[in-house]
């Protein structure tokens, strides 16, 4: 089935946030037979990190790096060492802006500079946490009909920050990946969804128009899975392209908008949402609140998301939520992609959430200063 010599596998993959999903990504890419190379700002020319399945196994995997340049300085840089073999070593990107904080999304501070001019990047892993997506993405060459997986939470993270032409295709996944000493754990390898970006209100394949288009970002995109996918889901354990992938996307959304806050919020772990009364009953507004918006922007829309969200805070009891994790760090969190997306839909639609609204307020005044 896989064909590591076929020109689609001639493709590299580049991965952007080597934490513990872009590393998980990039196994099962690997598996399939792809090339895949991490993004670093600094000079490490390969990355070592071991991944625990749940079976046990321990997997070593050995990735080779690629310095980021700058599409504009790569040019610069070419053009130069034409004129001056010597510009090629010269020490000017060190002072590259934009960089996530070291660790925050597996990407190091600046190094040593770059030597070799940056190659474009045709297909690419954006694994960041969604808040440093614009300064990790800010003038990556990327070719103008890139392939970009974004498997981040929240929505809408890079909206305006790829080429027109790009085609952005969303990953969900239920997986779940933890650090455990210097080693990433998968603590759970649950189902993967990945579906084609579509802008909020627009139909997800042909369907009537439902809402208002209020998110903007890339239009509708192909309904079919792309060439690669077939590859990469015999070896990704439960990947699926299903039809509904926007409705599988917006239930995640809803159950990370309700735990993820208020765990982060109230430093509990996230089985205690539905335990204790005054969070469940937050829990219910919030879940209310983002029904609304979702019906208003597409009348197919089940609501009454309740339960399902009472599930996952059931299912995932014992854990500590990613907005947990990154309070108690003391790091930015994802609110703006989660709460924040569905109150920007909602300021277009003329909807007023203030459960959201609140939270959303309470988790940025704990946010670090930048
Ligand atoms: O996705 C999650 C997260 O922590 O980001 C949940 C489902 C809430 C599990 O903890």
């Amino acid at each position: 089935m896989t064909d590591p010599a076929s020109p689609d596998h001639a493709e590299p993959w580049y991965l952007l946030g080597a934490g513990n999903m872009g590393l998980l990504a990039a196994h099962y890419l690997r598996r399939a037979g792809f090339t895949v190379i991490a993004l670093r700002r600094d000079a490490t020319p390969t990355l070592e990190r071991t991944l625990i399945l749940p079976s046990g196994e321990a997997v070593l995997l050995h990735l080779d790096c690629q310095p980021i340049v700058r599409a504009g300085l790569a040019r610069e840089r070419e053009r130069s060492s034409r004129q001056d073999p010597r510009a090629l070593s010269d020490d000017s990107t060190s002072s590259v802006s934009g960089i996530p904080p070291a660790g925050s999304a597996g990407l190091s501070r600046a190094g040593p500079a770059p030597t070799r001019p940056a190659p474009t990047i045709r297909r690419l892993v954006v694994a960041c946490k969604a808040p440093f997506s614009a300064s990790a993405l800010a003038g990556l060459p990327l070719a103008a009909d890139a392939t970009v997986l974004r498997l981040q939470n929240g929505l809408g993270s890079l909206d305006g920050l790829l080429p027109d032409g790009a085609r952005m295709i969303e990953v969900v996944s239920a997986s779940a990946v933890k650090c455990d000493g210097d080693a990433h754990r998968v603590v759970a390898e649950n189902d993967t969804w990945m579906g084609d970006c579509v802008a909020a209100g627009v139909p997800a394949a042909g369907g009537p128009a439902a809402g208002d288009p209020a998110a903007g970002g890339p239009a509708a995109g192909a309904a079919k899975p792309p060439p690669w996918f077939a590859a990469l889901a015999g070896h990704w354990p439960k990947l699926h392209w299903p039809d509904d992938f926007r409705h599988r996307q917006w239930r995640k959304l809803i159950g990370n908008a309700v735990i993820n806050a208020l765990t982060g919020l109230h430093d509990v772990a996230n089985g205690r949402v539905f335990q204790d009364p005054a969070l469940a009953s937050e829990a219910e507004q919030l879940a209310r609140e983002a029904d609304r918006v979702f019906t208003a922007l597409d009348p197919t829309w089940p609501g009454d998301s309740l339960a399902g969200v009472r599930a996952l805070a059931e299912a995932t009891a014992g854990n500590t939520s990613s907005m947990r994790a990154d309070m108690q760090a003391g790091a930015l969190t994802e609110i703006d992609a989660i709460n924040g997306w569905l109150l920007r839909q909602a300021d277009v639609l003329g909807i007023d959430l203030p459960t959201h609204r609140r939270i959303v307020a309470a988790v940025q005044a704990r946010h670090p200063e930048l």
